[in-house]
């Protein structure tokens, strides 16, 4: 059975539905990947391929990469401001590199000098985004990476790195660095909505590692929601979890979205809004602000949430690209938000017109029949279900009956002529009962 992903086997826990309900319930957050990376902006020596990889990808020795402690000064950076662009595109959580691979900490940590107190900033940046976040409404989420390229007791080290010697390196003693970093982060910024782990991947960490950690979170904050990337179940960049004794309360897929529902199964895609997580000057690969909408819906429909990614500048500003799609998805929820929140996954899977996402109300269900493709007859088919409909509207003009008619196995819905928002006019059709549906022949 998928559907419990281990969490729950090593704590007693009575309240499990409600320690996930915000979640379910907010569908869409912020992904934010910030740090020392974002100054050289993915360029190095000529090439410009990289990003929050860049000690990597351009293999920069750790002396080098020191050096942008130097230079990390965003003078522009405006926690509010942040907080406010997030809230408008109808986003509910923000989920903020605490630390990446490269290990800085982006917070005031006793625990380390690799963090934000050692560059010219001095302003914990964490702290100014929690008490933001809790001004607005918002949950302040932590990504916090297992791998660390600068810890010395972290192993193994990379192919490249000749000259960092792993003598008296012990990999315990980075776990209770690691679990120091975790304490403080869980002390000090309030409630966390959720920790979000990342670079378990390497032999070094285990299992085991990833249960006491589990718990070791849990302890500090027992409401708090973890990713499954806490333990070695999940399953490639498709990111959901195998079977097994996993722990970790939902799956990641990166840069991806299942194709169909997962019934009993949280998961959250996360996703780039260009190629790069951090900031990168030369990509110019932007989604459209309708591939994203688009792609929030279609996670909507599947039962997952959207984790939509930010690579902010290193003066503290986001791209202005990233503004721009992040209002006109702002724009789009502002009219549609009612079928995003709160809705679960829909029966109906790949239609040729668009989503559909669902709600229980009054005893019956309210379907959002998401249009991406305008019907040019005018004639919006909903097959293979036999409910009785009670009325349709457009969500954005509720006001408007439109006329229903059943044509054997479908509902018919007639629409004016021309789509009200070419990116995806909602309709919602109210049924009686819930979804009882006329199963396609295997
Ligand atoms: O934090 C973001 C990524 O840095 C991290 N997870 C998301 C949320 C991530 N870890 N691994 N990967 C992404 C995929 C790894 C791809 C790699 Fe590469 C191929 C690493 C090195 C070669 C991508 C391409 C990164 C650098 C070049």
């Amino acid at each position: 059975f998928f559907g419990c992903q281990g969490g729950d086997q090593k704590i007693d826990e009575p309240n499990e539905e409600t320690r996930m309900d915000w979640w379910r319930d907010a569908r869409f957050g912020m992904f934010i990947h910030w740090g020392l990376y974002s100054i050289p902006a993915g360029e190095w020596k000529g090439t410009t391929n990289h990003a929050e990889w860049i000690r990597t990808t351009a293999e920069i020795s750790l002396e080098e990469y020191d050096q942008f402690l130097d230079d990390f000064n965003p003078v522009e950076f405006d926690a509010e401001a942040w907080v406010k662009m997030a809230k408008d595109a109808g986003m509910k959580y923000i989920t903020i590199t605490s630390k990446h691979h490269d290990g800085f900490g982006l917070y005031d940590s006793k625990t380390s000098d690799f963090d934000v107190m050692a560059t010219p900033f001095k302003r914990d940046i964490l702290k100014e985004l929690a008490d933001a976040c809790e001004k607005a409404g918002i949950k302040l989420c932590f990504y916090h990476s297992i791998m660390d390229w600068h810890h010395p007791d972290y192993l193994p080290r990379r192919g490249w790195e000749k000259n960092r010697s792993t003598e008296g390196a012990e990999f315990p003693r980075y776990v209770d660095y690691m679990k120091n970093q975790l304490k403080e982060l869980l002390t000090n910024y309030g409630e966390i909505g959720v920790l979000w782990f990342d670079g378990e991947w390497e032999d070094t960490w285990t299992h085991e590692e990833g249960v006491e950690l589990y718990d070791y979170i849990r302890s500090l904050q027992p409401n708090i929601i973890i990713n499954n990337r806490v333990d070695k179940g999940r399953q490639g960049m498709q990111g959901l979890t195998a079977e097994g004794n996993f722990v970790g309360d939902f799956g990641t897929p990166e840069q991806e979205i299942p194709d169909t529902g997962l019934p009993g199964i949280d998961w959250e895609s996360c996703m780039t809004m260009n190629d790069h997580w951090g900031y990168n000057k030369n990509d110019d690969n932007w989604k459209s602000s309708e591939e994203l909408i688009q792609n929030l819906v279609d996670i909507a429909s599947k039962g997952g949430n959207f984790l939509l990614n930010i690579g902010p500048k290193a003066d503290g500003t986001f791209p202005q690209e990233s503004i721009e799609r992040l209002a006109a998805i702002g724009n789009w929820m502002n009219v549609n938000g009612a079928s995003i929140y709160e809705t679960q996954a829909s029966p109906f899977e790949h239609l040729d017109w668009g989503r559909v996402t669902q709600k229980q109300i009054n005893g019956g269900t309210r379907l959002y029949l998401h249009v991406f493709d305008w019907p040019e007859n005018g004639e919006l088919r909903l097959g293979g279900i036999r409910n009785e409909a009670i009325q349709a509207s457009l969500l954005s003009a509720a006001s408007t009956q439109l006329t229903i008619r059943r044509d054997e196995d479908a509902l018919v819905i007639e629409l004016p002529k021309i789509s009200p928002n070419e990116i995806d006019e909602v309709i919602y059709l109210d049924i009686k009962g819930e979804p009882d549906m006329i199963l396609a022949p295997m």
